[in-house]
């Protein structure tokens, strides 16, 4: 299914005079403070973000999964729906491809059809967590960390053979996160996990291409529930310099204690030049994978305005990859990522509105009051317009979740593949 032009067209048509009335006051306003509204408005549009091929369909739970009508079942449907969302949001321009449940058949028939959709391959990611049928060991104990060397070189092939199809496709970086840990005390020598881990990585990083970067992921707990060998950003770090310059951390949202001060992390790891990608998604008390900006808008805001600072001020730190790593169970799937897009620049937007000289000049004074009220000044702002303007100029729709439902999209898909269909590796 693709969505026409014209539809496009004639949607926006219906919509435009309520914008253009928003987004002249927004506009006017915003000028008035000393915004440079079109430089907003073009970096909103610049900015893109990879959907991963697992969140196109519905998630599961480890108690049950119910799937939702019309997914799709092969790498081409996939990508398909991932040029429906950039179709009507002109900000969805990469899918991040899951190895071994996306093998291409034909390499070049995928690469046509994503470049006809104006999608590109972001980072993609191995699958260490389970195991492939007919596979010669089991990672039921762990695969990089793991005690025997044979799974280890089973788990370290994996990952040279998705650097190479990923370079078939023309991604530039492979994403590493490990479910390897323990669930009771004493299972695993933590030196040796981690010793194991750390070897395993750099025999990775080895292979990787010179232009690639390795983007290593943490998480604190899950699946395993005692301890995990990658668990926090610390721990990331010491294996991405232990590997080298192309190895960064991913901070992922979801994969933090309660309460943990996300922004700082994405602070101090930019200073350092070491943020290589971010994951987003929200959560209320562990890795829920939750709708983007469902449950903590304001700590989304405070990680942008840390993220808007350190692309302004640490060249030292590459440019990021950006994806959604949400999935679940109750809301339409192409939906539920409209809906995260949205909040993900929102968020953007408002932290563009943040007068960072102003902030500077608060905080050498000791403002504490100060302070607060320019970040909240810009949280308060209602920035849709601007979203709304950035898609309008990109050829986007002016509100994606009314478009997609006017247009009836599910149900055109499911017109297309059926009912019963179910996303591959989920
Ligand atoms: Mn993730």
């Amino acid at each position: 299914m693709r969505i026409d032009k014209e539809h496009i067209l004639n949607y926006n048509k219906s919509a435009i005079e309520n914008h253009n009335e928003s987004f002249d006051f927004l506009s006017s306003k915003l000028s008035k403070q000393g915004h440079d509204v079109n430089d907003i408005i073009s970096r909103l549009a610049e900015f893109q973000i990879a959907i991963p091929s697992w969140a196109l369909g519905a998630g599961g739970t480890r108690f049950g999964r119910f799937s939702f009508f019309g997914e799709p079942s092969s790498l081409e449907q996939k990508i398909e729906d991932v040029g429906v969302l950039h179709s009507l949001t002109q900000t969805a321009g990469a899918v991040s491809l899951h190895i071994p449940w996306d093998i291409p058949s034909d390499y070049n028939a995928i690469k046509e059809q994503a470049d006809s959709l104006n999608i590109k391959f972001d980072s993609v990611n191995s699958n260490t967590f389970q195991d492939q049928k007919d596979a010669k060991e089991s990672y039921k104990y762990g695969s990089l960390s793991n005690v025997n060397q044979s799974i280890r070189d089973q788990a370290i092939q994996h990952n040279l053979d998705v650097i190479n199809i990923g370079n078939k496709l023309g991604s530039k970086s492979l994403t590493v996160w490990l479910a390897d840990g323990a669930c009771f005390p004493g299972q695993n020598n933590f030196q040796t996990a981690f010793q194991n881990t750390e070897d395993s990585l750099k025999a990775i990083y080895k292979g990787l291409p010179d232009d690639w970067k390795l983007l290593i992921e943490y998480k604190p707990y899950e699946p395993n529930f005692y301890s995990t060998v990658i668990q926090d950003w610390g721990a990331s770090l010491m294996l991405a310099n232990a590997c080298g310059k192309k190895a960064y951390t991913l901070v992922d949202l979801g994969h933090h204690l309660p309460n943990s001060n996300i922004e700082q992390i994405v602070s101090i790891l930019q200073l350092k030049g070491k943020l290589g990608g971010f994951h987003f998604n929200d959560s209320k008390y562990g890795d829920d994978d939750l709708t983007v900006g469902s449950i903590k808008p304001y700590a989304l805001f405070l990680i942008f305005n840390e993220l808007v600072y350190g692309m302004a001020n640490n060249p030292q730190n590459p440019d990021l990859a950006w994806m959604i790593d949400a999935s679940h169970n109750v809301k339409d799937p192409l939906e539920d990522l409209i809906q995260s897009l949205e909040a993900i620049q929102e968020a953007y937007a408002k932290a563009m509105l943040i007068d960072q000289a102003a902030l500077k000049a608060a905080q050498s004074n000791n403002d504490v009051v100060k302070c607060q009220e320019i970040l909240q000044g810009a949280y308060r702002t209602d920035v849709r317009p601007l979203l709304e303007k950035a898609r309008l100029n990109s050829g986007g729709v002016l509100s994606p979740i009314n478009a997609y439902r006017a247009l009836d999209v599910r149900g055109g898909l499911i017109k297309e593949r059926g009912k019963n269909t179910v996303a591959t590796g989920l």
